[in-house]
């Protein structure tokens, strides 16, 4: 034995005898508050914290980029009503997270962001560290709440904080910076441990004043054309007995709006999912369950609504109410909370949707249950979407378990209306945003969090903005079928180059093997170019519970501008390229 010099005397006196350091109060604190996968992009200072993660068993799935870690942990929080954690590292990961951290918060999906970040000192004198940046700053106006650790023992406290913000009241996107120095950190692993701490009620209920509910009773009592419409809030409230309740028990028929499909079966006798134009224009009273009078409501302005209506509006949120129409009857409350008060003080046959009412709306979706009949039975060649959705939808339709994530233009607007949903929270898409770049996200996710099948259907451009999560859909052998609407573009690929000299803004290569790049990764890859053969495919595809891709070849003339909101386009002086649409 040789004396200690005088350096390591020095260092040893800082040490406890039972020392921890942060990447470990990281995990435990998350172990403690039952977070059970993390969904990330490694890399300094943030790869021991992976690993760490992962031997203390918690899942992590490792990605090919931070957007798409950061939609997965999005949509596992709408999945499972539990914040999804998202793990990045410095600035430019960082950066990459954002766009989901964002657009979590636009869907009220609770998620947490929680980035390792350079030497603080170095960053705010701006001298040039690597992978600098002020990302708290940077955070702020994109998210629910920012926060940053700057001590190793308020790691507990930080992460309860931000796990807290991002599930209670309107859920969000939460950050959380993690500066490399505080991973680092050595402290007394009693002392640690006694920082840590496990929530208590989370995410607590929120009870509506019973003169709420009264008001609201007595304005659905006055209805003569009474509407119910249900939105992802309302799916994420796994509140699906009460609302159930509610609506057989009324008559009312009922909207969903696209992730809200399936939380009553879409061929329910009181959906007027197939009637909606007509059920927005005459409704008199119109209950907004967990949706927000956003642009995909118009706003609730005329002339798609009716000037005259009465709005009673359902959500946790109060400063939603009155946001684009007057409420008249508020109720302010978590979903459950507020269906369980309406069931308590409604009394018996108060509520009822009048006959005439109900009848005319059911003639009407027989109507156009008819003409959409029409629509899906043309079998032109080469394909249309219509021919490939059919197919898809009578594929998954003995299936009912399946998740569909869905995005794109034509392929997010048609699928949403040919694919009919059974099961609650069983379709995922593009959302409040309109976002591309959720598909593999969460297509990922929902096969991780629930082990089943996930068919994702992709526009051919939407699908590009993750397509390389194919090899983490591969490596992790997840059920995923992606099956991608190829008419070679952006909204549609026959556009053309007026001078002739290379593609056309909205053109892609509509002679792309898309299947082939999933057989890069081992994965099973098809190529369908009639119906029969898609519906070959996806029924081979899903018996084998393993990753496939098809690619549908969809006639490139197929699609229209924008889809189904061509009318948000700023409209100019003219058509810059004269051709035809
Ligand atoms: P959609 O796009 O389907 O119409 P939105 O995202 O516009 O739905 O609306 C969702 C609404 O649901 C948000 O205003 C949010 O505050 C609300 N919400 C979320 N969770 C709950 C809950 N548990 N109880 C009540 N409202 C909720
Ligand atoms: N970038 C991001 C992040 N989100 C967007 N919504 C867009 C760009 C613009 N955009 C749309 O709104 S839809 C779309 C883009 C690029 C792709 C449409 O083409 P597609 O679908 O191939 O996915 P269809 O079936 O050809 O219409
Ligand atoms: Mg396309």
């Amino acid at each position: 034995m040789t004396a200690p010099s005088e350096l390591e005397t020095a260092v040893n006196a800082d040490v406890p005898a039972e020392p921890t350091d942060g990447y470990h109060l990281v995990v435990d604190a998350l172990k403690l508050n039952d977070v059970r996968t993390i969904y990330g992009v490694v890399g300094i200072p943030i790869t021991d914290l992976a690993r760490l993660a992962q031997a203390e068993g918690i899942r992590y799935v490792g990605f090919r980029h931070e957007s798409n870690a950061g939609h997965a942990a999005a949509i596992a929080g709408y999945l499972t009503k539990k914040p999804g954690v998202c793990l990045t590292v410095s600035a430019p990961g960082f950066l990459n997270g954002l766009v989901a951290l964002a657009n979590a918060t636009t869907n009220c999906f609770p998620m947490v962001q929680i980035s390792g970040s350079s030497e603080r000192h170095v960053v705010d004198l701006k001298q040039g560290d690597y992978e600098e940046m002020d990302q708290l700053a940077a955070a702020q106006q994109f998210c629910k709440a920012a926060y940053r650790v700057s001590r190793v023992e308020d790691i507990g406290r930080g992460i309860a904080r931000a796990l807290r913000t991002a599930i209670s009241g309107r859920p969000g996107g939460v950050y959380l910076d993690i500066p490399a120095a505080v991973l680092g950190s050595i402290i007394d692993a009693d002392k640690g441990a006694k920082t840590l701490s496990r929530l208590v009620d989370p995410a607590p209920r929120q009870l509506p004043a019973p003169d709420a509910v009264d008001r609201a009773i007595e304005v659905l009592a006055g209805a003569e054309r009474p509407l119910v419409v249900l939105g992802k809030g309302a799916a994420y409230s796994q509140a699906d007995d009460q609302i159930r309740e509610f609506i057989e028990s009324t008559g009312i028929p009922y909207v969903p709006m696209s992730m809200a499909k399936g939380l009553l079966p879409d061929d329910h006798p009181q959906s007027a999912a197939t009637a909606r134009s007509l059920a927005l224009k005459k409704a008199d009273v119109v209950m907004l369950v967990g949706a927000r009078l956003n642009w995909l409501l118009n706003h609730g302005q005329a002339p798609q609504w009716n000037p005259d209506a009465k709005f009673v509006q359902v959500d946790i949120e109060a400063t939603e109410m009155d946001s684009n129409q007057p409420i008249a009857a508020p109720l302010v409350g978590d979903i459950e909370s507020v269906f369980e008060a309406l069931a308590e003080r409604t009394k018996p046959g108060q509520i009822s949707a009048p006959t005439a009412w109900r009848e005319e709306l059911a003639a009407r979706s027989a109507q156009n249950v008819a003409k959409m009949a029409e629509r899906l039975k043309v079998d032109k060649h080469p394909m249309q979407f219509m021919g490939a959705l059919k197919a898809i939808r009578d594929v998954v339709h003995e299936r009912p378990e399946t998740y569909i994530v869905n995005e794109g233009a034509n392929a997010l607007d048609l699928a949403r209306n040919v694919i009919d949903m059974h099961v609650p929270r069983h379709r995922l898409d593009s959302g409040t945003w309109g976002v591309m770049g959720i598909g593999m996200g969460y297509a990922i996710a929902a096969a991780v969090e629930t082990g089943d099948p996930v068919v994702a259907v992709e526009g051919d451009s939407a699908f590009g903005f993750s397509g390389m999560e194919l090899e983490t859909i591969c490596r992790y052998k997840l059920p995923v079928v992606t099956v991608i609407m190829n008419n070679g573009g952006v909204y549609r690929g026959d556009d053309v180059n007026p001078l002739g000299d290379g593609p056309a803004p909205t053109t892609l290569m509509s002679e792309a093997r898309h299947d082939l790049m999933i057989e890069a990764f081992g994965g099973k890859g098809y190529r369908a170019t009639t119906p029969a053969e898609v519906t070959a495919a996806l029924t081979e595809a899903l018996a084998s519970g393993g990753p496939a891709l098809i690619d549908c070849v969809i006639d490139p003339s197929a699609g229209t501008e924008s889809g189904n909101i061509g009318h948000l386009n700023p409209k100019g002086i003219g058509n810059f390229t004269g051709k035809k649409k």
